[in-house]
């Protein structure tokens, strides 16, 4: 039987289980990155750890998140986040040099390797053809640590791309479409393969832009194969050696194909407050706007912005609209400066930011009160641009451009025909601003610079013999990490002081659940499918676990934050009749019998609802590594114990 791309290279990686589908499997990992919201607490926890040197081919550590410096903390968290890699044998993209993943791409990611990124949107490498996850902190630590990294077994999904894209439509229209299909849970425990005749029409960026949006359909990860196309584009950055060939063999066996026809593909727009809620520009007419952001992990290449350039060149940004461009690494600025391109972007009246997430995270550059914003982005989250009451509606780069002059949303196709825009042969190279780890033999001299504002990681302790605690909170279906840790220029500085965050913790939600969680001592949450959608950071775990949440019950989890739960020694619980959900209500008072003699068992979890009398089964499916992690009280503590 012949094997899917995801397949091969698991099976090339696969260091503990067997590639049986929806069982754990642990994976070598040969590259990793961090960002520096998630960084700090990550190599807080490397260095729990006690590893001198990083074990993989690759580590790098990117600063792009927190680069709004309106206090000492970001400052310092760079400095940090700096020193660690020097000593600790990591690459340090310095504030300035990008987005993690634009720059992943752009100089590091291989095809055929595996990366995990504490990053939802690592999967932008599978652009190029590696098998790249998003992970919470503590399991990329443990990975630069040289330890596996685990994931269910996924099963595999293939999107046949026939035709080619009519002039104006763009990448972001494909994955649009593929979520408008499968929607924000379809990709969950699954992998994307895109293939077919299509694939040879997509530029490397653009294969990029489709792999990044997986994320938001909750896949593992998703992934092109690595052709002549991505030959040219590694050459193009000077590192074709580092290419090879990958694609699926013809008789590889996929769980569900798709066929999308790209010739028939129109501009679309995901409107307010999911990514799959997805129309065509057509269908949705002339909506006034306030604001446009082009940028991001998923849209700031130098293809999408040249393309903006040309739209822009010579007119100028509707007097209605603020326009907003961040590039997505200083390779796309510079190139963009050089060839004049930036220039006819300021000339328009684009806000030009620097080159960082930036407005993505609503780290700047909210909307005004009920204001209607297209973004180039990913994430349309109520909440998430700073603004509540904003509705943002993610749009492609060309759908973004044409709207900011115009002041309504506009189908781009109105343009007339478009020109060719070509990728260079040679991008511009210049590696400056990432810093080599110092050589072994010098980092121990390296001194880590901490700041004031990093605060000792939250105790976590093994598995207690029963839980008797209230549902605090009662929460609804898709509730993603945005809801559970809001971020924001506000809250994201303190990353790294548990204590401080936890005030916000549900705020979207629930703006009275921390003082009631640290009331109650002990807590459950219950929520509905696809709990703990959207980002990777184990904030989202590592904060309802200060405030005592022991355990969560839900109709499904979302992956990364289910390991996230269990990586910080929180049960992750699902009802094994969905109907249940409504047998709890917030406030009652729910008991976990001997829940630690059944999980060591692995007899079936019940749930006693004291308040109604009532029992309700629950599922647990952890398997050995996991019970294990659970049963010590989380993952720390779990590594700590194996290394005894
Ligand atoms: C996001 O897009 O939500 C983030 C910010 O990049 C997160 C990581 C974080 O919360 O720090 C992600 O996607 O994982
Ligand atoms: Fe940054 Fe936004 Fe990408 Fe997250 S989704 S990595 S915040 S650009």
């Amino acid at each position: 039987m012949g094997l899917t791309i995801a397949e091969k290279i698991l099976k090339d990686h696969i260091v503990d289980g067997q590639m049986v589908k929806g069982t754990e499997i642990g994976i070598k990992i040969d590259q990793t990155l961090t960002q520096d919201a998630t960084g700090t607490m990550a190599y807080l926890e490397f260095e729990a750890m006690g590893v001198d040197q990083v074990k993989t081919e690759r580590s790098v550590a990117y600063i792009d998140h927190n680069t709004l410096q309106s206090g000492f903390e970001n400052a310092d968290d760079h400095r940090f986040i700096g020193s660690m890699a020097k000593k600790h044998g990591i690459y340090f993209s310095r504030p300035g040099n990008g987005i993690c993943h634009q720059v992943q791409l752009e100089r590091f990611a291989i095809p055929g390797k595996t990366l995990i990124g504490s990053d939802s949107h690592t999967p932008t490498a599978g652009g190029i053809g590696a098998f790249a996850c998003g992970a919470g902190g503590l399991d990329v630590a443990v990975a630069m640590g040289g330890g596996a990294y685990y994931i269910t077994m996924p099963q595999m999904v293939r999107i046949n791309l026939t035709g080619k894209l009519q002039d104006w439509v763009s990448a972001k229209d494909v994955i649009l479409e593929v979520l408008r299909i499968l929607t924000v849970k379809g990709g969950v425990g699954k992998v994307i393969e895109y293939g077919g005749e299509g694939v040879k029409s997509l530029s490397v960026p653009e294969r990029a832009t489709i792999t990044n949006m997986g994320a938001e359909l909750g896949a593992t990860t998703s992934i092109f194969p690595s052709d002549e196309i991505t030959r040219e584009f590694m050459a193009a950055q000077g590192r074709e050696a580092d290419w090879k060939e990958l694609s699926a063999d013809p008789d590889a066996v996929y769980d569900e194909t798709y066929t999308i026809d790209l010739s028939k593909l129109e501009p679309m727009a995901a409107c307010p407050h999911s990514p799959d809620n997805v129309k065509t520009v057509d269908e949705l007419g002339p909506i006034k706007i306030d604001q446009v952001c082009i940028g991001s992990c998923t849209n700031s290449s130098l293809y999408d912005l040249l393309k903006v350039a040309y739209i822009l060149k010579g007119k100028t940004v509707h007097p209605d609209v603020s326009l907003a461009i961040a590039p997505g690494s200083k390779q796309v600025y510079n190139m963009m400066a050089k060839c004049g391109a930036l220039s006819d972007l300021i000339d328009a009246g684009a806000r030009i930011l620097e080159s960082a997430c930036g407005p993505c995270i609503g780290m700047g550059q909210s909307p005004n009160s009920k204001g209607i914003s297209l973004r180039t982005f990913n994430r349309n989250f109520e909440g998430r641009s700073g603004t509540k009451d904003a509705g943002i509606y993610l749009v492609s780069p060309e759908v973004a451009a044409v709207s900011a002059l115009t002041g309504v949303l506009t189908n781009p196709k109105t343009l007339g025909e478009m020109p060719k825009f070509e990728l260079p042969k040679h991008f511009l190279i210049n590696d400056n601003m990432i810093v080599p780890p110092a050589p072994p033999d010098e980092a121990k001299d390296v001194e880590i610079l901490r700041g004031p504002n990093i605060k000792p990681f939250p105790v976590t302790e093994p598995l207690e013999a029963s839980i008797k605690a209230d549902c605090v909170l009662k929460v609804g279906d898709n509730i993603t990490t945005d809801h559970i840790m809001p971020a924001g220029a506000k809250i994201l500085p303190y990353r790294s002081n548990i204590p401080y965050l936890s005030q916000f913790c549900f705020g979207v939600c629930d703006e009275t659940f921390p003082e009631r969680a640290k009331a109650a001592g002990q807590s459950f949450v219950v929520g509905g499918t696809n709990y703990g959608q959207g980002s990777s950071r184990e904030h989202a775990a590592l904060v309802p676990l200060y405030l005592g949440v022991k355990a969560v019950i839900t109709k499904s989890f979302a992956r990364i934050h289910r390991s996230n739960l269990i990586n910080a020694g929180i049960l992750p619980l699902t009802f094994v009749n969905e109907e249940d959900y409504d047998k709890i209500d917030q406030g009652d008072t729910l008991e976990l019998a001997d829940i630690r003699s059944t999980i060591e068992n692995e007899q079936p979890v019940v749930l006693k609802n004291l308040t109604k009398g009532i029992e309700i089964p629950l599922d647990c499916s952890l398997s050995g590594r996991s019970k294990e992690i659970i049963l010590a009280g989380g993952l720390l503590n779990y590594t700590r114990e194996q290394n005894k």
